[in-house]
């Protein structure tokens, strides 16, 4: 039996452990507590804006290429915990093994870029009027970064939010998700491990009330937020109050993969069902939307039905399986109700995925497939609102006109994929379609660390995490220096006294 984790919270370098209000549930089987942890008071939570505010200075005043190298040291630590860090994933959030291997690594991508990075610029030279002047754009942190992230991305979500905040100079206080704080809690043990000083990095726990005190507090320069739009938009209205708040938000999806006439078949297939089904289409890009050309649809929706009747759904921590559970029953709630509400929409299923325990005597939040069929130019909201589970609907379209009408026709744009042979239909769709992350003849899912992450309209708010983020925790500053023995001033002003 393993050890149940005491939750603790991290204050200015200090390990609480106050009360253990609540469990973190394994959804694979509810019986088991993977820990017991504190729900942050609104005094902690300030306590922990406060730890991160008193190490600011001295943590921005410290070589930059300092700082990077203790993202070095964090990396050999991840690499060293990769299998611990996969299997409390698996147990925690409910992924394959195989998966959350893959999370642990796409973490330790991000912290090796930003040790890398570490010895990159920090600005730029530019031009100016004046031939004695010189001229610099320098970037500057902003100073306290919240980092309030989801339990789908549990370890590697954190790490590009927090790789380059604290690269930069920051320092932050970490919320994880309160489905998946002891991910969360091994986060911070490594940055410790690692050598981060005292207060650079904090650690909370609790639900969105503990996020709720975190974001009103205006000691926090930065919000950093992957989760819903919901949550999302309640962020950006709480921090319009506060006059210096930048929040960056990656908020919801309805990501579609198209597949063209002239598609290889068997790749388009597997496009699709790698969207909508890895991670049991619990990922924020996760593809719920097959458009399909109505020349191939019939065929199309066959070979799909036959491989997704096929995967096999069951215990994370058993490499076999596919994928395994949603992440708890309220979610097993939510998924139903919209395989119902596709139903009453008039959807032809194909797949009609309901609740099952694949282990006899474990309870667990396992769901099968739901795979329906939806008429031309639906107006329904089954294929246009966010389900987050394994819930996926072909639609056919008649040219790429209408595919990328259809494609459009939702308030999200996250990620997008189009399977063809044509470099000419490729273009068109890159243009036409709103998304932050585009895929040709791959699936809508499994963006790298180095490019920006991020989404328009309800998916995001322009501010992109992974590398992009750079952009959200630090500030332009312009310097300029004069190296005449006299001042001479820009737009031929007269410096005459
Ligand atoms: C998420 O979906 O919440 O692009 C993050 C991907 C992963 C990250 C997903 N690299 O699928």
């Amino acid at each position: 039996m393993t050890p149940t984790v005491v939750g603790r919270h991290a204050i200015g370098g200090e390990w609480l452990a106050p009360r253990a209000d609540f469990p973190s549930a394994n959804p694979a089987n509810l019986a088991e507590a993977v820990g017991r942890f504190p729900a942050a008071t609104p005094d902690e939570t300030r306590q922990a804006v406060q730890a991160a505010r008193a190490a600011y200075p001295a943590w921005r005043r410290a070589s930059r290429i300092h700082r990077a190298e203790c993202f070095d040291r964090l990396a050999r630590l991840i690499d060293r915990d990769t299998d611990a860090l996969a299997q409390l994933m698996a147990r925690e959030c409910g992924k394959n093994i195989t998966e959350c291997r893959a999370e642990v690594v796409e973490g330790l991508h991000m912290v090796q870029y930003v040790f890398g990075t570490g010895r990159g610029p920090v600005g730029e030279i530019v031009a100016s009027e004046i031939t004695e002047k010189d001229a610099y754009i320098r970037r500057k942190p902003w100073g306290v970064v919240a980092v309030v992230t989801p339990w789908n991305f549990p370890f590697a979500v954190p790490l590009w939010m927090l790789g380059p905040s604290l690269l930069e100079g920051n320092t932050a206080v970490f919320k994880p998700s309160e489905d998946t704080p002891a991910v969360g809690q091994k986060i911070v043990e490594l940055f410790f491990e690692a050598g981060f000083p005292a207060g650079t990095i904090n650690l909370v726990h609790g639900d969105g009330s503990a996020g709720e005190a975190l974001v009103k507090n205006p000691g926090v320069n930065v919000v950093l937020f992957t989760g819903s739009y919901e949550v999302g938009k309640r962020i950006q209205m709480v921090s319009a109050e506060l006059p210096d708040r930048i929040v960056a938000a990656e908020m919801g999806s309805k990501s579609a993969v198209i597949v063209c006439d002239d598609a290889r078949f068997d790749l388009a297939v597997s496009a699709g069902i790698l969207s909508a089904f890895k991670t049991t289409g619990q990922r924020c890009v996760s593809g719920s939307r097959i458009l399909v050309h109505e020349s191939l649809i019939d065929r199309y929706a066959k070979a799909f039905t036959d491989v997704a009747s096929r995967l096999k759904f069951g215990d994370p921590l058993d490499s076999r399986n596919f994928a395994g559970p949603v992440i708890h029953q309220g979610a097993v709630k939510k998924v139903l109700e919209y395989n119902a509400l596709a139903k009453k929409e008039g959807a032809a299923v194909l797949l009609d995925g309901g609740e099952f325990q694949p282990t006899p005597g474990v309870t667990g939040c396992f769901l099968e497939p739901f795979v329906y069929r939806i008429p031309h130019t639906p107006t329904v909201r089954c294929i246009r609102e966010e389900v987050f589970g394994p819930h996926v609907a072909l639609i056919p379209f008649r040219s790429d006109e209408d595919a990328v009408r259809i494609y459009n026709d939702t308030e999200y744009g996250l990620s997008m994929a189009v399977i063809t042979e044509s470099y000419r239909r490729m273009r068109y769709f890159r243009d036409e379609c709103e998304y932050g992350m585009g895929y040709v003849n791959l699936p809508c899912i499994g963006a790298e660390v180095h490019l920006p992450f991020g989404g328009v309209k309800k998916s995001g708010n322009g501010h992109p995490s992974a590398a992009g983020l750079v952009e959200a925790v630090t500030h332009k500053t312009a310097w300029t220096v004069n190296h005449a023995t006299e001042i001479k001033m820009a737009q031929g002003l007269s410096a005459e006294i």
